[in-house]
């Protein structure tokens, strides 16, 4: 068995309404009906795992080292980072890249996840950006490379997951080392006691159980970094093409993005009534422009009202109200767009090998009576 810091009947208890997609590394969703709030409960926040989850002893203090190319290499405990630096709070979406994976076609490897590998928490740590400086970070510092002690399951001797972040976005104020998650200390599942805090990079970046970052020259090579991990092509591939690991990319910035949490898959209205349609939209680095809706399944389109988020790396409420006309089938669409112009897909988003960055505008089916 492999070692775990929870059973699955704990975290049914914990994480009521999940779905869990793997038994084993733990990785479960909540149903999207559960992320109906701007800031999402840990009860209802994903989990994701690429290994076993490490045992944790909580009778020694946590430690986190800064090494590599820094003029003075630094150990703090979690105590000794809070003591030192400044404590920020900021409100960000934290997505798995590999969200929406299972409305690819063809299918891709990898776990299926629907809509609900996403969430927004108010994280609170130091940055990471302060930690570089008090060490000391070297003129030729490239990439960060993060370490924790989560094991793969079928080999024990390779961590489960090492990755890093460019200099510029370690250094950027948004960056953080973590130690808790909506006011309450950092829950083990979601890497506690330490984890990193990327805004707008996938939920990959999000290194948990962080216990080391060492500072690297050149891009980090750490396990799930390489090959096709976590990786796009830069240009589009096709299903069955070879594989050409020099197009494939670091993924650092996730598309824009709506979910509708209101009403849910499966609902009904009555013919006359009025519905309110609602949920999120957000973004990697470019802010979200506005959200269209569409209550006819696609045939009309209205811009939905949309209200600031708490801040800018949280997700932001839409809402737009339908009155069902006729009875028959109802089909809701929304679809998000950037002030760039990037506009989610209507139909496919670009298929890639891994099944990454899937924002294929979200369809909500339902009947009016
Ligand atoms: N140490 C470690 N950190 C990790 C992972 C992991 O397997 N091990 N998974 C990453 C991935 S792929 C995602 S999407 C997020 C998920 O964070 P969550 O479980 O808190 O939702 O954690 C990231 N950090
Ligand atoms: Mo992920």
């Amino acid at each position: 068995m492999p070692r775990r810091l929870i059973e699955l009947p704990l975290l049914r208890r914990l994480k009521p309404g999940l779905y869990v997609h793997d038994e084993e590394a733990l990785n479960a969703e909540p149903e999207v009906g559960l992320l109906d709030q701007p800031i999402t409960p840990v009860d209802a926040f994903f989990i994701r795992n690429n290994g076993a989850l490490p045992e944790i002893d909580h009778s020694r203090d946590w430690t986190l080292t800064l090494d590599g190319e820094v003029e003075r290499p630094r150990a703090w405990t979690v105590e000794a980072l809070r003591e030192r630096f400044e404590t920020v709070t900021i409100a960000a979406v934290l997505e798995c890249a590999g969200n929406g994976r299972s409305l690819f076609s063809p299918p891709t490897d990898g776990l299926q996840w629907r809509l609900g590998a996403v969430g927004c928490a108010r994280w609170t740590g130091v940055r990471l950006k302060d930690l570089l400086e008090h060490a000391g970070a070297r003129p030729g510092a490239v990439y960060t490379a993060h370490h924790s002690p989560d094991r793969l399951i079928r080999d024990e001797t390779r961590p489960a997951l090492s990755r890093g972040l460019p200099i510029a976005k370690a250094l950027s104020e948004e960056t953080l080392v973590a130690f808790a998650m909506n006011g309450e200390p950092l829950p083990p599942l979601h890497g506690g006691p330490l984890r990193i805090v990327a805004p707008g990079f996938p939920g990959s970046a999000w290194q948990k159980w962080l216990s080391g970052i060492t500072i690297r020259p050149v891009e980090h090579d750490g396990e799930k970094m390489c090959g096709t991990d976590y990786r796009m092509p830069v240009r589009p591939v096709l299903p069955g093409e070879p594989i050409d690991k020099s197009l494939f990319e670091v993924i650092t910035d996730m598309p824009v993005k709506a979910l509708v949490t209101a009403p849910v898959e499966g609902f009904s209205v009555e013919v006359g009534g009025a519905v309110e349609i609602r949920g999120f939209a957000w973004s990697g680095t470019v802010p979200v422009a506005g959200v269209s809706l569409s209550s006819d399944g696609g045939a009309s389109w209205r811009e939905a009202a949309l209200e600031p988020g708490e801040g800018p790396f949280a997700w932001r409420r839409f809402r737009a109200r339908f009155v069902a006309e006729q009875a028959g089938p109802v089909t809701i669409i929304a679809q998000a767009r950037d002030e760039a112009g990037n506009v989610q897909p209507l139909h496919e988003a670009q298929w890639n090998p891994r099944g990454y960055c899937n924002n294929q505008a979200q369809r909500v089916r339902g009947t009016a009576r």
